[in-house]
């Protein structure tokens, strides 16, 4: 079925066929033409002997001797037009149908390659934009017009055209990526209320971040976001912040350069702090980390604006836990024995409810299966191990302990071993034994967001950037062969 744009239908597909259709009326109208005018002729000099004989008897033949010479000549004709002309048109209409025909075949042709071609290039580079307002997804962007202003929301190859198209107001418009399609401004089909930076010419990798209240998403996504926009470069990767007009990013890094706390996350709506990671020639890469009030997965919420109206979570690629340590209350009460930990802020939600919310979420409104379950991936991140005596128990000295090696796989499955002996130790086997039971493809990190507590020095992280880089490898092959670099940690 045409879904109706306010574009002219294509040559191709509207007005050839009513061209076809006019050649082969014309060629046999003007056949037909000749056959009467020869019929015509014949009745008429017919006509005329008749007459002279009638009226001049013997003399009358020798009067219409002409019009014998003319009838004679009109039969011929007759009998040539109708034998041999609608020959003659028949085969000229039919060499003209065929080279219309063979010229419509090779317009197909161009369309069906194009079309496929799009398809590929969309399918391959994994196009998508994610909507960090109404927190959709989607390929295929609403394209504005840039004389009119007239949305065209499919502007790919079709019925109004292969390459092109022309809108109602005369504007010629590109209908794929490879003629300039991305130069458009393009909108969010489902809000219409948000531009979709570059088009939409990207791939886009949205990663939810959960974790109770207090448990350091934001200062985690904000310093991730720094450390990336520092480092990009000397990763061969481009950095750019998406300014969506929704995150609080300008401020919060501000702020943590100064060594001041972000403000606490009130906003019980996914928040999308955006930003473009793209190796050098590649397609852009959308990336965006979503933040959220850590109450949201608080299992008793009831409030208007609960996590089961957050739609980025089921259009999302792949998720992170944040794991506060202090959220695990027989290490909080080990550590608070040696350690005065107020300024660490734990957070008091156990973990296991906040993991038991999002699953539960996840299965039961936005109708994840067993099987995308077990696809999605999981970084579970343990931050604030700046925390005295916890980098020896599951940071970096506790790995390079026993893998000073730098092979990657090896230190993963450490990092794994090390977490799950941690969570066993203080008794969260559930929340273990839940996250292996729902998800198939978990990797444990530690971090720190932060590096030290609030004491007026600016802030600095450690290793948080490599579980972003993880998941993101997993899901972009481009990011995949440029991070595979740099996701070893130093021995
Ligand atoms: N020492 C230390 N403290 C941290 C670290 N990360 C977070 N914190 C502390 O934890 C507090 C809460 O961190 P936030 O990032 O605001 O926590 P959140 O998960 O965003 O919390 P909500 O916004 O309530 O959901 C901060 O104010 C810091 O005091 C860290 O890496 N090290
Ligand atoms: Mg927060
Ligand atoms: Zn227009
Ligand atoms: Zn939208």
């Amino acid at each position: 079925m045409i879904h109706e744009q306010p574009a002219t239908p294509s040559y191709f597909f509207h007005g050839g066929f009513i061209d076809l259709g006019q050649v082969i009326k014309g060629a046999f109208k003007n056949c037909w033409e000749a056959i009467g005018n020869s019929k015509d002729g014949l009745v008429e000099q017919w006509g005329e002997i008749v007459d002279k004989i009638r009226y001049s008897g013997i003399k009358g033949i020798f009067t219409s001797i002409p019009n014998i010479f003319l009838v004679t000549f009109y039969l011929m004709r007759l009998i040539a037009t109708a034998a041999f002309t609608p020959i003659v048109c028949f085969s000229i209409t039919a060499i003209q149908i065929a080279l219309l025909v063979l010229f419509f075949l090779l317009l197909l042709f161009c369309f069906l390659f194009i079309t496929i071609l799009d398809m590929i290039y969309c399918h391959a580079k994994a196009i998508a934009s994610h909507c960090p307002v109404c927190q959709s997804k989607f390929s295929m962007p609403v394209y504005i017009c840039h004389e009119c202003g007239e949305e065209h929301d499919r502007l790919r190859p079709g019925y109004y055209g292969i390459l092109r198209r022309e809108c109602d107001c005369g504007a010629k418009l590109s209908t794929t990526f490879f003629n300039g399609r991305e130069k458009l401004k393009a909108i969010c089909p489902a809000c219409k209320g948000y531009e979709i930076k570059g088009g939409g010419l990207h791939a886009s990798w949205s990663i939810p971040v959960v974790g109770g209240p207090n448990s350091g998403k934001t200062c985690y996504i904000n310093m991730t976001v720094m450390s990336l926009e520092k480092n990009a470069q000397k990763y061969n990767l481009s950095f750019e912040h998406v300014k969506t007009g929704r995150d609080e990013y300008e401020q919060n890094s501000q702020s943590l350069l100064k060594g001041y706390l972000p403000q606490k996350t009130e906003d019980r709506r996914l928040n999308y702090y955006q930003f473009y990671l793209t190796p050098k020639g590649a397609t852009k890469q959308q990336v965006s980390l979503c933040d959220v009030a850590g109450e949201l997965f608080n299992i008793n919420d009831v409030s208007s604006d609960n996590i089961n109206t957050q739609l980025g979570f089921r259009y999302s690629n792949a998720f992170m836990l944040i794991v506060d340590p202090l959220s695990i209350p027989m290490y909080r009460e080990e550590v608070s024995k040696t350690t005065d930990l107020k300024n660490y802020k734990g957070s008091a939600q156990p973990i296991e409810e906040m993991l038991d919310t999002f699953i539960r979420t996840l299965q039961n409104i936005f109708g994840a299966t067993d099987k995308d379950m077990r696809n999605t991936d999981v970084a579970v991140v343990f931050t604030k191990v700046d925390i005295p005596g916890l980098a020896q128990k599951i940071g970096d000295s506790a790995v390079n302990k026993i893998a000073p090696s730098l092979e990657m796989k090896v230190r993963y499955k450490i990092q794994n071993e090390l977490c799950q002996q941690f969570l066993h130790e203080y008794e969260e086997d559930n929340f273990y034994n839940r996250l292996k039971s729902s998800f198939k493809n978990i990797q444990f990190f530690t971090c720190s967001a932060l590096g030290h507590v609030k004491n007026g020095q600016p802030f600095v992280a450690s290793n948080v950037e490599e579980p972003l880089l993880w998941l993101l490898g997993n899901k972009s092959s481009v990011l995949d062969k440029a991070t595979k670099k740099i996701t070893i940690k130093g021995g």
